[in-house]
């Protein structure tokens, strides 16, 4: 026991640091108490097996030890006979006497040469065994010293059933959470013309002749686009709903509690207002799902985009893909908007300009594709009317004066971006193709501006 004694002197110098109040800061304070060895080993071998075991469980970092000293002396002063103390109940009464949180008490036993630790950590508030750990040896005694040591680090790593069921709960939401991830990426890898149009390549007239529309549709000039994919409708409620459950995607409105909602005079602040609740929060999307989706910024059309794989479209694919090549004034032709061609502010609308001779039978927006008659000539729903559509490009007023003329997709910076086709609100003028009147900064959302994306036809 030579050998025991003397790894003890070193060993009990780390317990006196352990009894700094620093040292014991939010750190579970215990009792370690003397083996339960029966005759196995001499009575001064299971003092310094103990003391081991008090030391390596400091050493594990995770506990605050009462000195032995300390221990010994206050249970003295209570006349606690320790030496007849094994039973859990009485090891719980010492832990209450020396106002401990936990008690650690051990065992030791051998079945022919083979050694066995078991320790248990007491809650002394409930008397409930917390955790177990057992260690076996088939060697010496004087090796028992090791396996105290080891038996100490297995407690303290081992969980509590709460602990445990905590963290199989943790890594059940985290695989749960991994998996969801992977199947949103998934999709975004795997992208589909489903529900697309293709428009050729070619050119087409954009901007407006000088007699009509605003300056900046002028000058009207001819561009080149490449092949591309646009989507036949307006984005629904429903597609943006999966979009928000997959990626568990919150909106702009949504965390800052807010969305605008036209007025006829203004778009002031609608607490409550987002993509769920288009007009505030008595408002719902329940009888809509195949409205398109409004309440929407730029930034939340971006990231539908991203997770699905596509983009937004540039001004320029925009208009081609609503009038067509002939610079023609509406989606349809040069024939006034009326109900059967478009949604927008007719008769069941009640602002100054509201066009009462018409009947497109919705006040607010309409389910997408409704206006048969109100098709591109590539067979586009909704490019006039409906919603305003997001487009990719920072607006420039005066971008058709320089624009490039194949491809362009704006100016390289600015601080707001293109709506275009009007919207259930909007007058006449409004619809037409060429119009780029109205833009927004990427945060700006309301219940009239939603998007439908693009792709590259290669
Ligand atoms: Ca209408
Ligand atoms: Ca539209």
């Amino acid at each position: 026991m030579k050998h025991v004694r003397n790894v003890l002197f070193v060993i009990l110098l780390l317990v006196l640091l352990s009894t700094s109040a620093l040292a014991q800061q939010e750190k579970t304070r215990i009792g370690v108490w003397n083996f339960d060895a029966g005759e196995l080993i001499p009575l001064d071998a299971n003092v310094a097996l103990s003391d081991v075991l008090r030391s390596e469980l400091f050493l594990t970092g995770k506990f605050a030890v009462i000195e032995r000293s300390d221990m010994d002396r206050t249970l003295q002063q209570r006349r606690f006979q320790q030496a007849e103390c094994v039973s859990t109940e009485c090891v719980v009464e010492a832990g209450r006497i020396l106002g401990v949180e936990k008690m650690v008490s051990g065992t030791i036993g051998k079945v022919g040469v083979t050694y066995t630790i078991n320790l248990r950590l007491i809650d002394v508030g409930t008397g409930n065994v917390e955790r177990m750990a057992k260690e076996t040896c088939r060697c010496e005694i004087d090796d028992l010293i090791y396996v105290v040591g080891a038996a100490a680090k297995a407690l303290a790593e081992s969980e509590t059933r709460a602990e445990r069921q905590a963290r199989i709960e943790r890594e059940r939401i985290a695989k749960e959470e991994e998996e969801k991830k992977k199947a949103a990426e998934k999709k975004a890898r795997e992208f589909t013309a489903e529900g697309m149009i293709l428009i050729p390549a070619g050119k087409f007239l954009m901007g407006s002749p000088e007699d009509e529309g605003a300056d900046v549709e002028h000058p009207q000039h001819t561009i080149y686009l490449d092949a591309f994919y646009i989507d036949k409708y307006e984005v629904t409620n429903a597609q943006f709903k999966e979009f928000v459950e997959a990626a568990h995607y919150v909106t702009q409105a949504e965390r800052d509690g807010w969305g605008k909602v036209w007025t006829g005079k203004g778009w002031p602040k609608e607490k409550g207002a987002n993509w769920k609740h288009p007009y505030g929060l008595e408002s719902s999307i329940e009888d809509i799902m195949d409205h398109p989706v409004v309440q929407v910024s730029w930034n939340d059309a971006n990231a539908y985009a991203r997770w699905i794989g596509k983009r937004l479209p540039t001004e320029a694919e925009w208009e081609k893909a609503a009038r067509g090549a002939d610079g023609r004034k509406f989606p349809w032709g040069n024939a006034a908007p009326d109900g059967s061609r478009c949604n927008f502010a007719d008769k069941n609308t009640d602002f100054e300009w509201s066009y009462k001779g018409a009947n497109d039978k919705y006040k607010y927006t309409a389910p997408v594709g409704a206006y048969e008659a109100g098709k591109s000539p590539y067979g586009v729903y909704d490019m006039a009317g409906n919603v305003w559509e997001w487009c990719s490009d920072w607006y420039d007023k005066d971008y058709y004066i320089k624009s490039p003329t194949s491809n362009p997709a704006g100016p390289s910076y600015g601080t707001a971006h293109p709506t275009r086709g009007g919207a259930w609100s909007v007058n006449v003028d409004n619809l037409r193709a060429a119009n780029r009147y109205y833009s927004a900064e990427a945060d700006f959302r309301v219940n009239y501006l939603g998007f439908r994306l693009a792709h590259d036809a290669e």
